[in-house]
């Protein structure tokens, strides 16, 4: 799977927690993580069942996330912008 939310040809980690964060824990060339960014989110939108994907939309060499809400029939995008 492509998770290289930095573009830096190494893969990232996506970790979800239970209190409505997202982690992303970034891969260095040793092969292994040291430092993160979050993405929180206002309400309590990760308890709702979705699916994701992981792609580069906007072809930056970043991974950028799709989250798929099939009851709701929404979609949610959060594009990368780790340096
Ligand atoms: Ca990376
Ligand atoms: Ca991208």
């Amino acid at each position: 799977m492509n998770s290289d939310f930095n573009g830096d040809d190494i893969n990232d980690l996506i970790v979800m927690s239970d209190d409505d964060e997202l982690t992303i824990i970034l891969g260095d060339e040793k092969d292994y993580f040291d430092y993160d960014h979050s993405i929180e989110f206002e309400s309590d939108i990760l308890k709702k069942h979705f699916r994701t994907k992981f792609e580069d939309l906007n072809s930056d060499k970043k991974t950028d996330l799709i989250m798929i809400f099939p009851e709701d029939r929404q979609i949610m995008l959060l594009e990368s912008d780790i340096e």
